[in-house]
């Protein structure tokens, strides 16, 4: 299959780049450079080959795309949420699998650290991690313990200087290539501590999931805990309690919700040019009043999430959304990209299923970014609790 040349062109309808400074747009024009450049050429091969890229871990590091938010003291890029949105949505833009290498890097590994670390564990760390030294993961998800992270079985038991851990993970993002693992799990008291495990503790492993059929240049795996020795110095001292993971997922959810959207436009802006290219019973399709509908939906989604996203930054740079606003916009940019992708790929007729065209890899790759951190459902029900003040969980 010959690289593919990317002309994406990025749909602006309310001119939203108004709303945004200087150096968010030269932020967002460098991540889209570089995706044009060094993903959209080879990822299709690389989803083919169910192949993760292991080159974009150094790249991602060098152009600040780990741990935007974290301070520029321990390595991070000291910048605002909305840049760290906009960095989302252009490697989503690329490929659901490139974003989540980084948002996993920066929102569960980096940030933990950053928020609940001891000073030692942060200086240990965190720069590594951010130049893309080392790559992270983030263990809440157990094979019987999925939406509901409370009951989870993976435990530790105090052994003097350091404790035992046991159990397993499941679906692991980065897994089999990570250096270092942020894992969840209960003391003997039943009370839920973050752990930083290093690849090679003894008893710890990574096996690598396959036969997946969508984030297929992501590496996805498994972490097994056989009474692996951790030392307590790598127990996060600052955070116990289920609400350790669930405000990690705040800041994924909000990156995810700006990237799916990268994903949208780019199937969105595919659809069009297509539509305006493609002729049939002597004239192209986008002059058919069914394929003017899809396109006129698609850039009406696009928008409206758009706003929602650029609000929702500004509420989080002002440290004042709630979780229950990320998981709003989380849910409805899944849904709305989600569709999308579908539209456009019906829209590309018998082209839309092959790997010339991004769309059908968009399409794939979303329904797992609507599964995880937290399915379409649970965030449905974290807005339904929000204004009921009833709890449908349980
Ligand atoms: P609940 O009693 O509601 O909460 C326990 C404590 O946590 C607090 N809390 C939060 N804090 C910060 N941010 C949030 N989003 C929070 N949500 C809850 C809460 O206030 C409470 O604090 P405290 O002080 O009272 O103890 O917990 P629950 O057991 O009833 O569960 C609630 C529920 C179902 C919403 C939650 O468990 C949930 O979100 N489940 C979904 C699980 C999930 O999202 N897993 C994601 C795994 S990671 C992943 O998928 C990575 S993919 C990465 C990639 O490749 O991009
Ligand atoms: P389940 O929880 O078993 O849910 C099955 C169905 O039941 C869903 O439709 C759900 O909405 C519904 N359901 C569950 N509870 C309720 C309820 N109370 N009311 C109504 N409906 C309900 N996890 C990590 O920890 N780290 C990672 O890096 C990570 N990466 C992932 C990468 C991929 C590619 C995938 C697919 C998953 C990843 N996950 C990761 C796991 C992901 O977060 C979980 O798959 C997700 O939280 C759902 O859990 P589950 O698959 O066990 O589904």
């Amino acid at each position: 299959m010959a690289a593919r040349t990317d002309l994406f062109q990025s749909p602006d309808y309310y001119q939203v780049d108004e709303l945004l400074s200087e150096v968010q747009k030269h932020i967002r024009e460098a991540v889209r450079n570089y995706v044009k450049r060094e993903i959209s050429p080879v990822i299709e091969e690389y989803a083919q080959r169910a192949e993760f890229p292991q080159q974009i871990v150094k790249q991602l590091g060098e152009l600040g795309c780990f741990g935007p938010t974290v301070p520029v003291e321990y390595g991070g890029g000291g910048l605002d949420y909305i840049s760290y949105g906009l960095m989302m949505q252009e490697l989503e833009r690329g490929d659901s699998g490139v974003r989540s290498t980084a948002s996993v890097q920066g929102s569960l590994v980096m940030f933990p650290i950053y928020a609940y670390g001891s000073e030692a564990q942060k200086k240990k760390f965190l720069p590594k991690l951010a130049s893309g030294e080392w790559l992270g993961c983030f263990g809440l998800t157990e094979p019987n313990h999925g939406s509901d992270p409370s009951h989870m079985l993976s435990n530790f038991k105090d052994a003097g200087d350091h404790v035992i851990l046991n159990g397993s993970k499941m679906w692991i993002s980065n897994a089999p290539y990570s250096q270092v693992a942020v894992v969840w799990a209960k003391d003997e008291n039943g009370k839920v501590y973050g752990l930083i495990v290093e690849r090679g503790m003894e008893g710890f492993s990574t096996p690598t999931t396959h036969g997946k059929w969508s984030l297929r240049a992501s590496a996805t795996g498994e972490l097994v805990f056989d009474n692996v020795k951790v030392p307590k110095e790598n127990i996060l001292p600052n955070v116990s309690g289920l609400k350790g993971p669930l405000s990690c997922l705040s800041k994924a959810r909000y990156g995810i919700a700006w990237g799916v959207i990268g994903a949208a436009m780019d199937c969105y802006d595919t659809a069009l040019q297509y539509s305006k290219e493609r002729i049939q019973f002597d004239k192209p399709i986008g002059s058919f009043q069914l394929q003017q509908k899809k396109l006129a939906e698609m850039i009406t989604e696009i928008t409206k999430a758009q706003l929602l996203n650029w609000r929702l930054g500004t509420l989080m740079n002002e440290n004042r959304a709630t979780p229950a606003q990320v998981s709003m916009a989380k849910r409805n940019s899944c849904e709305v990209a989600t569709n999308i992708c579908r539209d456009a790929r019906q829209m590309l007729g018998g082209m839309g299923i092959t790997g010339e065209y991004p769309v059908m890899r968009h399409m794939m790759n979303l329904e797992s970014v609507i599964t995880y951190e937290g399915t379409h459902d649970i965030h449905l029900l974290i807005t339904g609790m929000d204004v009921t003040g009833f709890n449908a969980f349980k």
